[in-house]
């Protein structure tokens, strides 16, 4: 079961939801995670990525976070991105990433639901207002009232915001199919969602590089680049 039949699949299905994790923007040189030269390199997730990382050491977390923002800002969007931008002309295609880098909006996707927030909104952790800002890299960390400014993403330990999860869940119940692309699906709750579509009865097709935790119990799985792969199974 591959190409063929995804294909078929895809062409029937009036609303596609698709899971994308790191793999998909790996062919726009951003690093995934746990691949080799992954983000993580040489430091661990819970290094970096955990409230209190940033409580311990605020500067070196917005060092992570703006060498990845001088990574992202010159990435452009792939053909997987843009089979999927494209693929909104004859059906209703709804996207849940994992990634904060805003490259399926690059490429046109017009409904995005961004589970781990985006890298080019801040957040003060006093007065909690939010604002979009995409200095490269980030000029001050204070906010206004003095508070310090993080990352507007969802870190480990950290709940996903409630009207996220909702979004995501209708996503699910709204989709004739779910493509999961580009993640090691180990993240919770963000890989639950693939089981939630399959406990729908939703036909489950991933797109992966390497053998994942679903791919076992999903309809159709995939091992290819999801910039190669997608453009094959989403026509039209
Ligand atoms: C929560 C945003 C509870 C930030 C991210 C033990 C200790 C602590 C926590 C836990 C624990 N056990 C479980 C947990 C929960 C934890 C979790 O799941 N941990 C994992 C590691 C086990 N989850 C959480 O903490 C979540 N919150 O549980 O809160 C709670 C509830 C209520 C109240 C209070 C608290 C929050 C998790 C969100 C963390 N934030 N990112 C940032 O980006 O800086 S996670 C980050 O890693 C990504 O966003 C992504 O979601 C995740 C996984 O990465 P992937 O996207 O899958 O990338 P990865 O590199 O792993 O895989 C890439 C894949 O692509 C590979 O398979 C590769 O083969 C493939 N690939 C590569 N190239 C290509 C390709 N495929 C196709 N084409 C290619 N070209
Ligand atoms: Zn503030």
């Amino acid at each position: 079961m591959g190409i063929v039949e995804a294909r078929e699949i895809i062409k029937g299905a009036k609303t596609i939801s698709v899971l994308t994790g790191a793999g998909i923007s790996a062919e726009s040189g951003i690093p995934t995670f746990r691949g080799a030269g992954g983000l993580w390199g040489k430091y661990r997730p819970e290094e970096l990525a955990t409230p209190s990382a940033f409580a311990r050491d605020p500067e070196l977390v917005w060092r992570w976070y703006n060498w990845r923002r001088g990574i992202i800002v010159k990435a452009n969007p792939n053909p997987g991105h843009i089979a999927l931008a494209r693929a909104e002309v004859s059906r209703e295609v709804i996207i849940i990433t994992q990634n904060i880098d805003g490259l399926h909006q690059k490429a046109g996707s017009k409904r995005v639901i961004e589970f781990h927030g985006s890298i080019w909104r801040v957040r003060c952790i006093e007065c909690g207002c939010e604002t979009e800002n995409m200095e490269v890299p980030l000029k001050k960390i204070e906010c206004e009232c003095g508070g310090l400014l993080r990352p507007a993403v969802v870190w480990f330990g950290e709940p996903i915001p409630d009207q996220v999860l909702q979004a995501s869940f209708e996503a699910i119940g709204e989709c004739d199919v779910l493509l999961v692309v580009g993640t090691s699906a180990v993240v919770q709750p963000a890989a639950s969602l693939a089981m939630l579509a399959l406990d729908m009865l939703k036909k489950v097709i991933e797109v992966n590089l390497e053998a994942t935790p679903i791919s076992n119990v999903v309809d159709i799985s995939i091992r290819g680049k999801a910039g190669e792969v997608l453009p094959q199974i989403i026509c039209g």
